[in-house]
């Protein structure tokens, strides 16, 4: 079936569809390693890429194929390619689109291990980078220099839910012939759709909105042009970071109710960031959705929806931050997000604590900012749950 022309929940359960010869209407797993050849030329003939067909599943698979292909329509991308996990994902990108002597930009409040990686390993190799505050676009044409390849921007910003203009980031970074890549893990292809607006590259971890569920780890790649394409699959065929089929299967199954999981946990977002703005115990708070949010403007024009990620302050910090999240009991105190489930954590010392202190100051990541992850439970549980966690607060 041609799904091009589909809307966007019509492609969530069709796009990328496969029926094998018995017609099985959902996508089979097919948990294999290796694939027969029928005989010693066509084995040839497929290597010599002058035939199509499976070789090999870190090369490709059909299940894996599946979601390949429905990730890339709903992001109106040129093709996929799903990894085993987020950090997956951004490394393959890394090590396709840079080498030595090169130097990345990257929107400083990334998520942690994006940032830890590039710092601790790439440099090894000889990687230059700049961490900044890709929001303001001045710095971001200040920090350019003539070895910069790459703009590697996540926005919202994990975890300061810190937005950039990708559109105007984007035109800066052609001017110079600078690819432009963004982690759109925090939105999903739901609430935006970077390569519409820009990009080159597109990635996720699918651990989060996408599969929605909290039972697997993925990522995926997509890019907008062949060449990218093409080279950022063979990175990840050569580092050896693919998807397993029962993985992509996982994918395929919760990903069809996306629209559905977003629009609900949206929703309550809205209401809980209402009711923590004008909480007395509650110091400040970003949710891209109210009018006091400093980018409320650019996260209306940019984003199809506000989102359900939350980050805020209590009064007294980290200390006060600590009994608010020992107190809620329906929201899980855990590290991921986007899943069905709330979720709460301390980034300063978890999911970002591999960052120093200086850099996590940088960045605005303060010791008393909690991230709140918006499920879809009843929303009014979830604020009870949250109003007698402040009250435990002196
Ligand atoms: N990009 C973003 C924006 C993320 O939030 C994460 C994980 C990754 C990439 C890496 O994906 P993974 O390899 O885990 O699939 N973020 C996490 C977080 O905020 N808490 O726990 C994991």
């Amino acid at each position: 079936m041609n799904t091009k022309k589909l809307g966007f929940n019509s492609k969530l359960i069709h796009a990328g569809d496969y029926r094998d010869e018995f017609g099985s209407a959902v996508t089979p797993i097919y948990q294999t390693s290796t694939f027969s050849f029928k005989n010693a030329q066509h084995g040839a003939d497929l290597f010599a890429g002058k035939e199509k067909g499976y070789i090999y599943t870190r090369i490709g698979n059909p299940t894996i194929n599946v979601l390949e292909n429905k990730l890339a329509e709903l992001e109106n991308g040129y093709r996929g390619i799903a990894l085993a996990s987020g950090m997956a994902a951004v490394s393959t990108v890394y090590m396709g689109l840079l080498k030595q002597g090169d130097h990345m930009i990257s929107t400083g409040a990334v998520y942690g291990p994006s940032r830890g990686v590039m710092e601790t390993h790439f440099s090894k190799f000889g990687v230059e980078y700049s961490y900044i505050d890709t929001s303001d676009l001045n710095e971001l044409k200040n920090a350019i220099k003539p070895n910069t390849k790459l703009l590697y921007l996540e926005t919202p910003a994990n975890p300061t839910i810190q937005l950039t203009d990708i559109k105007k980031a984007s035109q800066i970074a052609h001017e110079h012939n600078i690819l432009v890549c963004v982690d759109n893990t925090f939105c999903s292809p739901y609430l935006q759709k970077p390569l519409d607006l820009g990009a080159d590259v597109v990635l996720h971890s699918l651990t989060k909105f996408i599969n929605g569920h909290a039972d697997i780890v993925g990522g995926v790649i997509i890019t907008k042009e062949e060449d990218i394409y093409n080279n950022l699959r063979k990175t990840m065929v050569y580092m050896g970071g693919n998807m397993d089929p029962h993985q992509a299967f996982m994918v395929i199954r919760g990903v069809k109710t996306l629209s559905l999981r977003i629009e609900k946990a949206q929703k309550s977002a809205m209401k809980i960031a209402e009711f923590l703005e004008n909480h007395p115990k509650v110091e400040w708070i970003k949710y891209p959705g109210l009018k006091s949010f400093e980018q409320y403007e650019l996260a209306k024009e940019q984003m199809d929806g506000f989102g359900s990620m939350i980050s805020f302050g209590v009064k007294g910090g980290y200390d006060a931050g600590k009994v608010l999240m020992d107190n809620v009991h329906l929201a899980t105190l855990a590290v991921s997000l986007g899943g069905v489930e709330t979720l709460i954590q301390h980034p300063a010392s978890m999911t970002h604590a591999g960052v120093s202190k200086e850099n996590q100051l940088a960045a605005n990541i303060t010791d008393g900012l909690v991230r709140y992850s918006v499920g879809i439970e009843d929303v009014e549980d979830l604020i009870s749950d949250l109003e007698q966690g402040l009250d435990k607060i002196n």
